[in-house]
């Protein structure tokens, strides 16, 4: 980190829901996503004396499908829990001090990584600082990947493929299931050629006895498989991990530093997927980066499909020097028509620019925001 920044009053807290139809149904092995219903924290602060206004994004699904926290709950326990206890914080407060002032509370990741967005947000445009420069990121632009759902035709899927590639994309993900899986994979391997990084995501989907299975998708070089088997089953994927020659990476698993810093000893995790909605805040997931670092395993980070507030400051993140993997920061247009910002993120040689402008790094398009809008609860 840079100089600290200066601490904030919260002054008051909105909560505003959106809903954002999808280009197109994305489909994983656990759901089919037709349009996100997101959650928005609006911050406004008071820091010496000036109030300033920060914006955070609550990654939560609207359904416990990806993880426990869905997007109803997630507002239940900010407004009954959360957000009364930040409020009630007898001195102005950091950013950093959020996730050990709401430490009582367990669970519930993506809901807390929200309050301490939306603060770190104010504060940072107070400091006229942007996030990467904050925390020392060291990329002006990041390499661009795609998530690419699961078809029901391998015809179909090759189509969405190539119109990736012809965006530009420099990494394909696909997402697979069984019954869905070495065919398409090998398919797409052929089109794209060998050269073109290449790797699936499983979402839990898979057992453990599926090993000798899941080792033919070897043949393919592939960077990785993302989450096989239960977020629970880090043994299961350290055994799987000696089974099969393509690098076994975490995401669902990876809900703490301690946890990941287990995962990697225990040979489970031998590449990780970084998402800061999971693991509670940018401030842990700076820590799961550092000690991945420390002990040589790639990092990238991931996507929950997110508006451009929070791919704006999952940019910023990838700019740090561990994150040496393409992650799932695509154009917002890959999800939606019409983003909420006034500067959607787009790919440009198969690359994303790190924001450099004060705070988390976009501006709210307040027509737009409003069109979407469903409702908002002021704390
Ligand atoms: O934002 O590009 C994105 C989505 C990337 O595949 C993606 N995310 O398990 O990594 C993952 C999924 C979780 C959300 S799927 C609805
Ligand atoms: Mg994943």
């Amino acid at each position: 980190m840079t100089q600290p920044l200066t601490p904030a009053t919260v002054r008051g807290i909105e909560l505003r829901r959106i809903a954002m139809p999808l280009v197109s149904p994305f489909r994983t092995s656990f759901g089919v996503e037709t349009e996100r219903d997101i959650l928005l924290v609006r911050a406004t602060v008071d820091v010496d004396g000036t109030l300033i206004e920060g914006w955070g994004e609550c990654v939560a699904l609207g359904e416990p499908t990806y993880s426990a926290e869905y997007v109803d709950g997630a507002q239940h326990v900010l407004v009954s829990h959360l957000l009364p206890t930040v409020m009630a914080a007898s001195r102005p407060i950091d950013a950093t001090e959020i996730a050990t002032m709401l430490g009582h509370f367990h669970g519930h990741p993506m809901a807390k990584a929200a309050v301490e967005m939306a603060v770190l947000d104010a504060q940072l445009h107070a400091a006229g600082r942007s996030f990467a420069e904050h925390i020392n990121a060291t990329k002006t632009s990041i390499p661009s990947g795609v998530s690419v759902g699961i078809h029901a035709s391998i015809d179909d899927l090759l189509t969405t493929v190539q119109s990736y590639v012809d965006d530009g994309y420099v990494r394909i993900k696909l997402k697979i299931e069984p019954g869905s899986d070495i065919d398409h994979v090998g398919a797409v391997r052929d089109l794209i050629g060998p050269d073109m990084p290449l790797q699936v995501d499983a979402n839990t989907a898979y057992q453990r006895t599926d090993g000798a299975h899941l080792a033919r998708l070897d043949e393919f070089d592939m960077l990785l498989i993302e989450q096989p088997l239960a977020e629970t089953d880090i043994i299961g994927h350290a055994r799987l991990a000696d089974e099969v020659a393509t690098p076994i990476c975490l995401d669902e698993s990876l809900v703490s530093a301690a946890g990941t810093a287990d995962a990697i000893d225990l040979g489970a995790c031998e590449i990780a997927n970084i998402k800061p909605g999971r693991v509670g805040g940018y401030l842990e997931a700076i820590r799961i980066h550092d000690l991945c670092v420390a002990r040589n395993i790639p990092v990238w980070c991931g996507g929950m499909i997110e508006t451009g507030i929070g791919r704006a400051a999952n940019a910023g993140l990838a700019a740090l020097p561990g994150f040496t993997l393409p992650g799932d920061i695509s154009a917002s247009t890959r999800f939606y028509a019409r983003d909420i910002v006034t500067d959607p993120i787009t790919v440009v040689d198969g690359h994303v620019s790190v924001p450099t402008t004060p705070g988390l790094g976009f501006e709210i398009d307040h027509d737009v925001l409003e069109s979407v809008t469903t409702s908002t609860q002021a704390i």
